[in-house]
C-alpha cells in the first residue's frame, strides 16, 4: 500500500489529485478528519495553482477527441461509470460516512444509487437533444448543442458525491471535459470516482480531480482563460468571490447556494403529515441546502402543531451515523458547530425560546433545536444556518403567510401544507423559490429545474437545464438551393 493511499473501513483511497489520467501528489498535505469522532482520517494532497493549472491544461487537451466522441460512445461509457458505481455501493457510501458524518442508511440506500442515476438519466437524456429544423422564409435553421470546453466544477461536504456526480454527469455527457475541486472537509469519494471512472473506460484527462483549499486553489482556476463553465454549489460569499474571478473572462456561472426556505401549515392541512415534514427538516444533521428550516403555522392550529412536533422530535435519535437506527448524525466539523451554536446564542440573547435544544452535545453533534418568539427581521430567520436549528413563526392569513414566506434574500425552496387545492394554487402561484412541494418534500426528478431566485442562485440543474448551461448552442442557417437575394 503506498504512503498516498488510506484505508477506510477497509476501502483503500488514493489521496493524491488526479490530473490527466494520472495521480499527482502535492508536496504539502491537508489533514481530513472524520465528524464521527473528531479523528483525522489521513492526510490528503494540499493542491496550489500548479495543479489547478495542470489539471485545466489536461482537460483543454482531451477536450477535442472527447467533444468528437460520438454520443452513444459517451453514453456508453456514462453507463459503464453508473455500473462501477453501483457494484461499489457499499463501499463509497461507508467512506461518504465516515468522511462526512452522514447517515450510513441513506448512503447505501438513497444516495449511491441516485448518484448512478445521475450517469444514467444524463446519458439517456443525451439522446433527445436536438431541436427540430425549423424554417425561415425557405432557409433551414438547425439548432446544435455543441461542447462547450473544460468545466471548473466546485463542490460542496454536505452531498459530496451526489452533489459533484449531478454537475459531472451532464458535463461529459455534453462532450466537455472536467476539473473536479471537492470539499476539503469532504474529499475522499471524489477519488475512488476517479478510480470507477478510469475502470469504466472514461479516457485519460477527461475528468479530473483537484483536492485542496478552495481558499488556495479556487481562483486559479475560477479565473483561468481557458475554462469555458463553471458550476459550484456552496455558499453565498464564496459564490460572490468565484463570479469576481470569473468575471476576468466572462465565464459563464451555474451557482447553487444556500437557503432559508420557509414550510407553511395552514389550519386545513393534514397535521400529522405537517409534522412529519417539519421533522424532515432535521435530516443531515440541518445540512441541507432545500431544508424548510422556517415553520410558518397558521395560528389555530400553531399550538397543537407545536405538541406534536415535538413530541415526534423528541423521540429522534441522535448517534454514530452508522447505526441503522440514527436519525441524526454529527454535523461536519467543529467550525461548523461553533457557527450553529453562535446562530443560536444570539437568538437567543435577542429573545428567542428554544422550544427544543438550543446547545451543542458531547462530541460533534447538536440538539435537534425550534426556535419560537423570533422576530422575521432577526439574524436567525434571515440567515442559512446550515444546523438542525428551526424557526417556529405563526400567521393569521393567506397573505401574512405569503410575505412571511417570500421575506428573506432566498428562494431556493418551499413546502406548502394544506387541505385545499385552491389554497395551494393561490399561495404557489406568489412564492418566490425555485421549487415548491405541495403536501410533500424532497421530491426531485432529474428531469425538473433545480435551482433558486434571489440570493439562492443563478441558473438551473437538471434535464435540459444542464444541457443548456454545457452546451454552446450554435443555430446554422442554410439557404435553399440557388438562392440569391441578399
Ligand atoms: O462553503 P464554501 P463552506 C453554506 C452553509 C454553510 C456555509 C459555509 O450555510 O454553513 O455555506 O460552508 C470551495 N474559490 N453552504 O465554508 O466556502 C470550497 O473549497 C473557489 C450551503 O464549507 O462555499 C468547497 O469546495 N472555490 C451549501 C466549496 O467552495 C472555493 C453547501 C464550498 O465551500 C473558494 C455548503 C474560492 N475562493 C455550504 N473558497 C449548499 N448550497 O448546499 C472555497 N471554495
Amino acid at each position: 500500500m503506498s504512503e498516498h493511499t488510506i484505508t477506510v473501513a477497509g476501502v483503500a483511497v488514493d489521496t493524491r489529485h488526479w490530473i490527466g489520467g494520472e495521480r499527482v501528489a502535492s508536496t504539502q498535505t491537508f489533514p481530513d478528519v472524520s465528524p464521527i469522532d473528531g479523528r483525522t482520517i489521513g492526510e490528503i494532497s494540499r493542491g496550489t495553482a500548479t495543479e489547478a493549472a495542470a489539471a485545466v491544461a489536461a482537460a483543454k487537451a482531451a477536450f477535442p477527441a472527447w467533444a468528437a466522441t460520438s454520443r452513444a460512445e459517451r453514453a456508453r461509457i456514462l453507463h459503464a461509470i453508473a455500473d462501477g458505481v453501483e457494484k461499489r455501493i457499499e463501499e463509497l457510501a461507508i467512506v461518504e460516512t465516515t468522511d462526512n458524518g452522514a447517515l450510513l442508511r441513506s448512503h447505501r440506500r438513497g444516495v449511491m444509487p441516485r448518484v448512478a442515476h445521475n450517469f444514467r438519466f444524463f446519458a439517456d437524456w443525451l439522446q433527445s437533444l436536438d431541436h427540430e429544423d425549423f424554417d425561415t422564409r425557405g432557409h433551414t435553421n438547425h439548432v446544435s448543442w455543441d461542447p462547450a470546453g473544460p468545466c471548473v466544477l466546485i463542490t460542496p461536504w454536505n452531498a459530496p458525491l451526489m452533489l459533484a456526480t449531478w454537475k459531472v454527469a451532464p458535463a461529459l455527457a455534453a462532450g466537455d471535459t472536467v476539473v473536479l475541486k471537492p470539499a476539503e472537509w469532504s474529499p475522499l469519494t471524489a477519488s475512488l470516482l476517479a478510480d470507477i471512472a478510469a475502470e469504466a473506460g472514461l479516457p485519460a484527462g477527461v475528468l479530473n480531480i483537484v483536492q485542496g483549499y478552495g481558499s488556495e486553489i479556487g481562483d486559479a482556476l475560477t479565473s483561468h482563460p481557458d475554462v469555458r463553465r463553471i458550476s459550484f454549489t456552496g455558499s453565498v460569499p464564496t459564490a460572490k468571490r468565484i463570479a469576481a474571478s470569473a468575471a476576468a473572462n466572462l465565464t459563464p456561472l451555474s451557482l447553487e447556494l444556500g437557503g432559508k426556505s420557509p414550510l407553511l401549515v395552514f389550519a386545513d392541512a393534514d397535521l400529522d403529515l405537517a409534522v412529519d415534514l417539519a421533522v424532515e427538516q432535521y435530516d443531515n444533521a440541518g445540512q441541507v441546502c432545500l431544508a424548510g428550516t422556517r415553520l410558518l403555522v397558521e395560528e389555530p392550529v400553531a399550538e397543537e402543531f407545536t405538541r406534536r412536533f415535538v413530541e415526534k422530535a423528541s423521540g429522534l435519535k441522535q448517534g454514530d451515523p452508522r447505526d441503522e437506527a440514527t436519525d441524526i448524525g454529527p454535523n461536519i466539523h467543529n467550525l461548523q458547530l461553533e457557527k450553529i451554536d453562535g446562530f443560536v446564542q444570539r437568538a437567543v440573547a435577542d429573545g428567542a425560546r428554544a422550544v427544543i435544544g438550543g446547545h451543542r452535545r458531547d462530541g460533534q453533534y447538536y440538539a435537534p433545536t425550534l426556535l419560537a418568539d423570533v422576530a422575521q427581521d432577526s439574524e436567525i430567520v434571515q440567515e442559512e444556518v446550515f444546523g438542525p436549528v428551526l424557526t417556529l413563526q405563526t400567521f393569521t392569513d393567506e397573505d401574512e403567510a405569503v410575505r412571511l414566506a417570500n421575506g428573506t434574500r432566498f428562494g431556493l425552496a418551499a413546502t406548502v401544507t394544506t387541505g385545499d387545492p385552491e389554497r395551494a394554487q393561490r399561495v404557489t402561484a406568489q412564492l418566490v423559490a425555485g421549487t415548491v412541494w405541495v403536501n410533500c418534500f424532497f421530491v426531485r426528478d432529474l428531469q425538473a429545474p433545480f435551482g433558486g431566485s434571489r440570493l439562492s442562485g443563478v441558473g438551473r440543474e437538471g434535464g435540459t437545464w444542464s444541457f443548456d448551461f454545457y452546451c454552446d448552442l450554435k443555430n446554422t442557417v442554410t439557404a435553399p438551393k440557388g438562392w440569391k437575394d441578399h
